[in-house]
């Protein structure tokens, strides 16, 4: 295929745009000939893990097994994009540590907590804060700051274009 299969991996609060990104950047990705893979909360939390919630202890299975299925896409030679939120350092370090060292591109989608909960599309912040969802990422349950990500996007300052451009510009040379 003439390009390295590699993990893409977008982490974020809900509402920060992880999805969004995932799918201009595919489109991007396929319009270069490059196949690409979308796992998200419809085909991996409603399927696979359709037994896991929301606690610390479901939230770190959840990833773990999101990252050994973005594993067999890259040895099938696909780059894997994604999305969940994936709010503890320790499980995006598990699955950093499932594949070769440049693999895994760690994307923090940096967005404040203001702005989404300002977006709120679903209304699910809005829910959290009345005590209607526990354990809400960012509300009652913690985020974990990315210590050394590949790349930051900052959805809240620059446009969905200009974020997808940047990662891509910093995509291009593992390509
Ligand atoms: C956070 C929740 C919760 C709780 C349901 N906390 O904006 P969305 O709706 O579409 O994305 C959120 C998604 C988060 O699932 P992940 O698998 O990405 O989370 S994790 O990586 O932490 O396992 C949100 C919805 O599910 N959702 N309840 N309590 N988000």
């Amino acid at each position: 295929h003439g390009h390295n299969s590699m993990i893409i991996w977008f982490t974020g609060l809900s509402g920060s745009g992880k999805t969004t990104l995932a799918n201009e950047l595919e489109e991007i990705l396929n319009s270069k000939g490059i196949s690409t893979y979308i796992l998200d909360g419809d085909n991996i939390r409603q399927g696979l893990n359709s037994d896991l919630g929301f606690s610390q202890v479901d939230r770190k299975e959840n990833i773990r097994r999101i990252g050994e299925v973005a594993k067999l896409f890259v040895e099938s030679g696909i780059v894997v994009l994604v999305t969940f939120i994936s709010p503890f350092a320790s499980e995006r370090k598990l699955v950093r540590d499932m594949v070769d060292k440049d693999e895994f591109i760690e994307v923090y989608v940096n967005c404040s907590l203001e702005e989404c909960e300002k977006r709120d599309p679903k209304g699910l912040y809005q829910r959290a804060k009345k005590g209607e969802i526990k354990e809400f990422t960012g509300i009652s349950s913690p985020y974990e700051v990315p210590e050394n990500p590949e790349i930051i996007l900052e959805t809240s300052k620059n446009s969905i274009k200009e974020c997808t451009e940047s990662l891509y510009e910093y995509l291009k040379r593992f390509l």
